[in-house]
């Protein structure tokens, strides 16, 4: 029997960060969905394994995580010898790496998160979009930031942001 467990849901890109690390590391767990229509994410267990009352939530036998980029490094870590490698042994190289898992975690992800809520996850769910202004500053943050760190010789970032929105 497995003794990973992961509370979430199929519809969460969050949780999906987690099952693509066990796949990855070819880990057997048990999913356990979340139905968080039915707002099950703010009761009993979910509410003692992640005090903000989200998901995804983790239990490894007695441990038990939240944050799903801490669960991923958990993950690597403590199962690097299996299935692909995700840890880099070598100080320089690993620290390239961390750069950009932390330019996903602070400059992509709060505004594809958001698109991806509004757009994909919302509609899904039968729930109204919300109006469309704080939708365009979510994909102008991101346009401006994507294009910034793909050109960096680039000085006028608002100006480059909105010709790559033009672009798309
Ligand atoms: N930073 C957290 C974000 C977790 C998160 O936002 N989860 C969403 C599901 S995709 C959630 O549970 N939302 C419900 C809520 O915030 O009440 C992580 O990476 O695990």
């Amino acid at each position: 029997m497995a003794t990973i467990k992961v509370y979430g849901s199929t519809y969460s890109t969050v949780a999906m960060r987690v099952f693509a690390a066990l796949y990855e590391k070819d880990i057997e767990f048990e999913f356990v969905p979340v139905d968080m229509r039915a707002g099950e994410h703010k009761k009993e267990p979910i509410i003692s394994l992640n005090p903000f009352g989200q998901i995804p939530a983790f239990e490894d036998g007695d441990l038990k995580l939240f944050e799903s980029r801490a669960i991923t490094q958990y993950i690597a870590h403590e199962y690097f010898d299996k299935g692909t490698q995700l840890v880099i042994r070598d100080s320089k190289k690993m620290a390239i790496l961390s750069v950009w898992t932390e330019v996903e975690g602070q400059k992509f992800d709060p505004a594809a998160s958001k698109l991806t809520w509004e757009l994909g996850i919302k509609p899904l769910l039968g729930m109204p979009t919300d109006s469309a202004i704080p939708l365009s500053r979510a994909i102008s943050f991101y346009a401006t930031d994507f294009f910034y760190a793909t050109e960096p010789g680039k000085t006028n970032k608002i100006k480059k942001g909105n010709e790559f929105i033009n672009r798309v």
